[in-house]
């Protein structure tokens, strides 16, 4: 018998960072020094952090190799037209404005498109794309299908709009809808995929109704992955061939790429329509920069283009969205309440199931989250209540479908064995589950309020 090898790692580790162990008791005195605010932690009293997987990836040699590459032009650098030409050929748009990062992006392209009052339809809009679309007065709608909200629905595509919801509120709004936008892979729903034939179908409507459809590509080579992976006609596919596939019934995308390039900073928005690009390079300029910098090093352009060409890589995607399920396994197997299927960049812990004695005001996945830190040292980001704000009409919290603690794995960064670390502190504070408490805040800002919220613990 030819034992079939385990999947390892497809690089060798050069470079590492120290990180520091703490005691229970100093992560306790810490967290409750911050008011139980886990963005407020200094990164060095956090043993693993998952707080994110935006700007956290470990760069290859390739990657720092560029670096040096970077040249310091404010007009014209060769690190831009490189990066133009890594935007064409993985993705194939013709036109790119650099931004500082995501939100930059999204900040460009709905500046330009909205209009008071007006509808952006999307799977489900990330925080800072429903913070910009309320910032400019628009109002954002999730249309992602049902089975979304159903934890444990195995349906393979998680992400995908409901394309008859989709139709009927154009029919119905068609006037103030500027734009159609989709997030792959789904962030707010559990990191789950959006597949190709859904893609088509959102193009096919937004064609329709003669709208733009823009796709928020952060993670678009790990949903590429899984239409491989799930999809009926792409197994023989290659990652290159589907992501080329994806972008080609789309007018655009704004890109963190932070996350999918693999790089520490930076974003784009990209697109085919020459106006719109005169038009978003020119706010650029108010607000990024110059159109060949938009806010970034030569240095840090060219990380994200050789990113692009490395991400794409499906032995690379394979060990990635690997370990992220391995994890996921090892969650289920402790009976630890996750968001079923394990998506592609994160494991979400479903904070109802786990702690049910908690209502949504007490805030249970920040619960959970300062829970886990003072366990393990191990640092997750709560999507739930806290981050999804205050309905703008009533003014009451917006409360989530879904609330969840999010452990988001930063690629190429931990190793499996930091994976069983987290599991079995996760498997702790399930065994005492009954004992948590909530919390309430004592300090609250007016937008993205997760960041800067401070909390106090209600008693039994
Ligand atoms: C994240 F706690 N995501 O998931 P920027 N679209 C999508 C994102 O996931 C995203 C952006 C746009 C982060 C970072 C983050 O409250 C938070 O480059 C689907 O971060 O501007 C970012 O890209 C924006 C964490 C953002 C947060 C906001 O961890």
């Amino acid at each position: 018998m030819v034992r079939p090898l385990p999947q390892a790692e497809p690089f060798r580790i050069k470079v590492v960072e120290p990180v520091n162990m703490t005691t229970r008791e100093e992560r306790a005195k810490k967290i409750e020094s911050t008011g139980f605010n886990l963005f407020s932690l200094k990164s060095t009293d956090v043993y693993i952090d998952l707080l994110t997987d935006s700007g956290t990836s470990a760069m290859s040699d390739n990657q720092w190799a560029g670096i040096m590459l970077g040249d310091e032009a404010y007009a014209g650098s060769k690190n831009y037209y490189n990066l133009l030409a890594a935007v064409q050929d993985v993705m194939g748009f013709q036109y790119v404005v650099p931004t500082h990062q995501g939100r930059a992006a999204e900040n460009l392209l709905l500046s330009i498109m909205l209009r008071e009052g007006n509808f952006v339809p999307n799977n489900m809009h990330f925080d800072t794309t429903k913070a910009h679309v309320l910032h400019k007065s628009g109002i954002p709608v999730d249309l992602v299908r049902q089975e979304a909200f159903d934890p444990i629905s195995q349906y393979p595509f998680k992400g995908d709009m409901d394309l008859e919801r989709l139709e009927d509120f154009l029919a119905e709004n068609c006037e103030r809808v500027p734009l159609v936008m989709l997030t792959v892979t789904c962030n707010s729903g559990g990191g789950q995929p959006v597949s190709m034939a859904n893609i088509r179908g959102v193009s096919a409507i937004a064609k329709k109704f003669n709208k733009p459809f823009f796709i928020d590509a952060c993670r678009f080579a790990e949903n590429a992955y899984f239409i491989k992976q799930r999809e009926e006609g792409y197994r023989d596919k290659s990652i290159p061939e589907i992501v080329r596939e994806m972008f080609s019934y789309v007018d655009g995308c704004t890109m963190s790429a932070k996350k999918d390039a693999l790089a520490n900073i930076g974003g784009f928005l990209a697109m085919n329509d020459v106006k719109l690009y005169q038009e978003t390079s020119g706010l650029a300029v108010l607000f990024e920069g110059f159109p060949t910098y938009g806010g970034l090093a030569g240095r840090d352009m060219e990380a994200i283009a050789r990113g692009l060409r490395e991400v794409v890589d499906e032995e690379y995607l394979a060990y990635r969205v690997g370990q992220v399920k391995y994890l996921g396994d090892l969650l289920i197997k402790y009976d630890v309440p996750i968001i079923e299927p394990v998506g592609g960049h994160a494991v979400y812990l479903d904070a109802k199931r786990f702690l049910p004695h908690l209502p949504q005001w007490q805030f249970p996945a920040q619960a959970l989250g300062v829970e886990l830190y003072i366990e393990g040292g191990i640092r997750g980001v709560e999507i739930g209540t806290c981050l999804s704000g205050r309905h703008p009409k009533t003014n009451d919290h917006d409360y989530p479908k879904l609330e969840m603690l999010r452990l988001t794995i930063p690629r190429r960064v931990y190793t499996d064995r930091h994976m069983e670390v987290i599991a079995v502190a996760c498997a702790n504070v399930w065994d005492r589950r009954e004992a948590i408490t909530g919390l309430e805040f004592t300090y609250e800002a007016p937008i993205l309020r997760h960041f800067t919220a401070k909390f106090r613990r209600l008693g039994k």
